[in-house]
């Protein structure tokens, strides 16, 4: 299979294909026969880094790897030396694909114009296109390997529910690291084969001037362009909206629609399982809700007591997803695989949700506080607080997401210890990556426990 179709089929025939990242153009035909020829340098299964900044050098690794088969880990270009340095070693990837590595990695850096191949010794080779890291509760990050078959499937799926076509010109300024901006916004172009503007950063500035028909972008990126009305106005030519990876709040959902004559369209997936709901562009757009299941894609709830519950519109239960468009759990964890999956096949998202007998689904929230969602990042608060601890002056501390008019949620840290707020800040920045940094410092006396001696992080969220 080759995941990207599109691509093959405009280099082919010569037919125009505009790919503009971040202001550097390319056709079809310049992009693949640059990725081919970084792909000769590649092995296939032999998973291989890439300093993932929204450049046209990063698309053409992506293309790279799809090309050779060998799995590709997307690596924040601003992640710091803990964070990067534990993906590299999770991942077993054996080189860097890009013009630059980061000085305390040390693999070889391979670019278009450098001579290096990727180093196969002793590997057994992973059958992933993509290992995306993301982080859970507690612990580092965890790399979810995405085969081609689900990428696939995912992406056919959303070419179905949006009506997406060659004619579309997609537009969204996302991060290359995670699946709203890599899978969907670069490889979902590739695939269906339509124009790709990527606009550096998702301001509304830059969303008005790139005059797309369909646009990708999380809650914060559409909540910031209905601030700005000229900008939001500009984008009344689109065809088609997207919000996803985080809660659209109501008031977004309808001042969009009023500004731009298009109600948006929401989505709902995780790093684990792909995008598997979807609202139809040819379909109803109801406010607060992410839309129905996708082709093959199966949902049902399970309430607290562990039964199933059918779907009724209004009672609320743990949101369980399978199908075509899972990916194959988590790297080199078959224990933590096996504890989010039921024996045939479900994926237990940790999401608490509810579906209408018409098929509707509404996410209510996660069931766990030590999930944060900031400006469309999931963050884990255990990751944050274990870079915080490496403060000398810290005694304890405890990271909530507290709720944001901007971001959904705003990372605080509450710590108890004698420390300047900024310096801990920056620690997160160099451990970890920048939007894990917290917005707030708390400084208290004590955290709150409860008689077992467990933070009581609720009390936190409301205090
Ligand atoms: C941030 N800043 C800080 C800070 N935190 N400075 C000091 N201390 C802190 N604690 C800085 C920022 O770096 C930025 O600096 C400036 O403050 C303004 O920040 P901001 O504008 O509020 O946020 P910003 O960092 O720009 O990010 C907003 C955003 C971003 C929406 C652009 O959050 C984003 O790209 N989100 C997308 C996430 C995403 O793609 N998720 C998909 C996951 S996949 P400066 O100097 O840089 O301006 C998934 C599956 C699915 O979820 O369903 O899709
Ligand atoms: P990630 O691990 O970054 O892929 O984030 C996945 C999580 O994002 C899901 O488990 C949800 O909590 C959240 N999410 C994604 N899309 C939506 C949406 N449309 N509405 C609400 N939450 C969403």
């Amino acid at each position: 299979m080759d995941l990207l179709t599109g691509l093959l089929d405009h280099a082919a025939t010569g037919s125009a294909l505009d790919i503009v990242i971040a202001a550097e153009a390319s056709s079809a035909s310049e992009l693949l026969e640059r990725a081919d020829r970084l792909a000769e340098r590649l092995t296939q299964g032999v998973p291989v880094a890439v300093r993932a900044s929204a450049t046209l050098d990063t698309v053409i690794a992506v293309v790279a790897a799809l090309r050779a088969g060998a799995p590709l880990v997307p690596i924040a270009d601003d992640s710091g030396v803990g964070e990067r340095g534990h993906i590299i070693r999770d991942s077993g990837a054996r080189a860097v694909l890009g013009e630059h590595g980061w000085p305390d990695v040390d693999l070889p850096v391979i670019a278009e114009r450098s001579g290096a191949v990727t180093p196969v010794d002793g590997i057994a080779p992973l059958d992933a296109s993509l290992i995306v890291y993301t982080s859970g509760t507690t612990g580092p990050p965890k790399g979810v390997l995405l085969p081609e078959s689900s990428i696939a499937a995912c992406l056919d799926g959303l070419r179905d529910a949006w009506g997406w076509t060659p004619d579309d010109r997609l537009v969204h300024g996302l991060p290359l690291f995670h699946v709203h901006g890599l899978v969907l916004g670069v490889i979902g172009a590739l695939r269906v084969g339509c124009s790709l503007v990527h606009t550096g950063r998702p301001t509304p500035e830059a969303y008005a001037a790139a005059q797309g028909s369909l646009y990708f972008g999380v809650p914060t990126v559409w909540l910031r362009l209905v601030a700005d009305t000229a900008s939001a106005e500009a984008l009344r030519s689109a065809r088609l909206l997207v919000s996803g990876s985080a809660p659209l709040p109501v008031a977004v959902f309808e001042r969009l629609g009023e500004l731009t004559g298009t109600a948006p369209v929401e989505r709902y997936g995780m790093t684990e399982t792909l995008i598997t709901v979807s609202t139809r562009a040819d379909g109803e757009r109801r406010p607060g809700h992410v839309g129905l299941a996708l082709p093959g894609v199966e949902t049902r709830l399970r309430g607290d007591d562990g039964e199933i519950i059918a779907p009724d519109g209004e009672t609320i239960g743990s949101l369980e997803v399978r199908g075509p468009t899972l990916g194959d759990g988590y790297l080199g964890r078959p224990e933590v695989t096996a504890a989010c999956m039921t024996a045939d096949g479900w994926f237990l998202t940790g999401d608490s949700a509810v579906i209408g007998v018409d098929g509707f689904h509404r996410i209510v929230g996660r069931t766990s506080l030590d999930v944060i969602k900031t400006g469309g990042f999931k963050v884990g608060a255990g990751e944050i607080e274990a870079a915080i601890a490496g403060h000398p002056g810290v005694v304890e501390a405890a990271v909530v997401g507290l709720p944001d008019d901007d971001l959904g949620e705003r990372i605080v840290a509450f710590v108890v210890g004698d420390v300047v707020e900024d310096d801990l800040i920056a620690l997160v920045g160099a451990t970890l990556s920048s939007h894990k940094r917290p917005r707030e410092i708390r400084r208290v006396e004590a955290l709150p426990r409860n008689a077992l001696g467990k933070v009581q992080k609720a009390q936190l969220r409301d205090s």
